[in-house]
């Protein structure tokens, strides 16, 4: 096993999560039967360029090319992503001779908040369900993964492109040498590389373990994504924190030959993640400790309310989700549904768990007594939407940082 970014081979273990499924594969009836595909989950530190990751590679064709999540089925996640084009667009002074080229366009929620800004957009998706629902929104997709092909097919349709950003997908990539030297091919001289990732330095500060999981090859911060940068002839030039799903990091990336220049958030940040200790293991090893803490922390709080014989349902059936609750073993002889509101996810059962994944109607029909809002990130618009069950007594827990019951 090498580092993806630096090749060394010096990788220290972190934790291991144990043996869990794939974190969306979310199963159908007939498909319970089947013996369930399970693989390793284990994080390691690079002593050589601090970079965090997984030790396995789960093939992409595996994960990618049938998705069932579909970003705009969060309204929060709408307007993230519609002020992102926005802000972006002004920024750099986009207009309708710009190109913005979205990689991994999921349904389109990026580029519709560019073409709401009146720039030419296209995008590559390689799940051809989640392609399609973009399609039929009137945002151009490509049904591939980002590669050679795809961006000759690109150029050839639109010309190069102003800006290429990479919103919750550069972490999912093995080959990130690959996509760069995509990147810089596809852009012009002046065009900048948009990248939003979850941010390591969130998830240890606020303990969101779960976003583990197998679709989640690296787990950035900014020291190991500036050395990449450099490696691969571009240069970071800002960056910024931003709050989707519990914490990311939107970074800013330039040809090297380009006039862009490095602005001091840059400096800020790296120097905020030395005093931290992201290049230093022993922070990776406090870190394991306190998971194996939070773990305890959830199983016994919903064993109590189980032991008590409360009736408790969850919300949201998020990929983390998944490793929430097989790392926990928190199964169905503890939840009995879990809600979503994406059509893609209901009638079918969760990974490992095999929990019934249901619509919002539930809540008519059963009025459970505790309810585990398992999409966390979205707490806040989850309880607005559920606030009549809450006035008519349904309790809500929100599982992390920490175990708590509001409501
Ligand atoms: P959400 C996704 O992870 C998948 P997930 C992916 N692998 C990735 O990298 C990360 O994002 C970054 C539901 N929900 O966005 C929708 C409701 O039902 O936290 C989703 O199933 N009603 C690309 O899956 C889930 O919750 C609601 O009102 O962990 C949220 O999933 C809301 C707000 C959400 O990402």
């Amino acid at each position: 096993m090498k580092c993806r970014i630096c090749g060394s081979k010096d990788l220290k273990k972190i934790l291991s999560l144990g043996n869990t499924p794939l974190a969306n594969s979310f199963l159908s009836r007939d498909e319970l039967k089947k013996e369930e595909k399970k693989f390793p989950l284990e994080i390691f530190f690079c002593s050589g360029c601090s970079l965090v990751q997984l030790g396995i590679v789960v093939g992409p064709e595996l994960l990618f090319r049938n998705y069932v999540y579909v970003s705009s089925t969060s309204g929060t996640f709408r307007m993230h992503f519609a002020k992102m084009a926005e802000e972006i667009s002004s920024s750099f002074n986009l207009d309708e001779k710009s190109l913005a080229v979205d990689v991994g366009s999921n349904d389109g929620i990026l580029l519709k908040g560019f073409r709401m800004m009146n720039v030419q957009t296209i995008g590559v998706e390689p799940a051809a369900n989640v392609a399609r629902i973009a399609e039929q929104d009137g945002i151009e997709t490509i049904n591939d993964f980002f590669g050679r092909e795809s961006v000759d097919e690109i150029i050839r349709r639109k010309g190069h492109a102003d800006i290429v950003t990479a919103a919750n997908v550069f972490a999912h990539i093995d080959d990130i040498r690959d996509v760069v030297e995509n990147v810089k091919h596809l852009l012009k001289k002046e065009g900048i590389f948009v990248i939003e990732v979850q941010y390591l330095v969130d998830m240890i500060e606020q303990m969101t373990f779960d976003n583990i999981y197998h679709e989640h090859l690296s787990y950035f911060a900014l020291i190991p994504l500036v050395h990449f940068f450099r490696m691969h002839g571009m240069e970071v030039f800002d960056a910024k924190r931003v709050g989707s799903h519990g914490g990311s990091l939107r970074v800013f990336i330039k040809k090297l030959e380009s006039s862009h220049a490095v602005r001091g958030s840059v400096a800020e940040i790296l120097d905020y993640e030395k005093r931290l200790g992201i290049g230093d293991f022993g922070l990776y090893a406090e870190f394991a400790g306190k998971i194996n803490d939070t773990k305890k922390e959830f199983v016994s709080g919903i064993r109590l309310l189980k032991s008590q014989g409360k009736s408790i349902a969850a919300y949201g059936a998020p990929a983390k989700s998944t490793t929430l609750l097989n790392f926990c073993g928190i199964g169905a002889d503890c939840i009995d549904y879990i809600i979503d509101d994406s059509p893609l996810k209901i009638g079918l059962y969760a990974p490992g768990t095999h929990i019934p994944v249901v619509s919002s109607k539930m809540l008519d029909e059963d009025r459970p007594d505790y309810v585990v809002i398992l999409a966390w990130n979205f707490a806040k618009e989850i309880l607005e939407k559920t606030r009549k069950y809450a006035e008519k007594g349904v309790k809500f827990i929100i599982p992390l940082p920490e175990f708590k019951i509001v409501g």
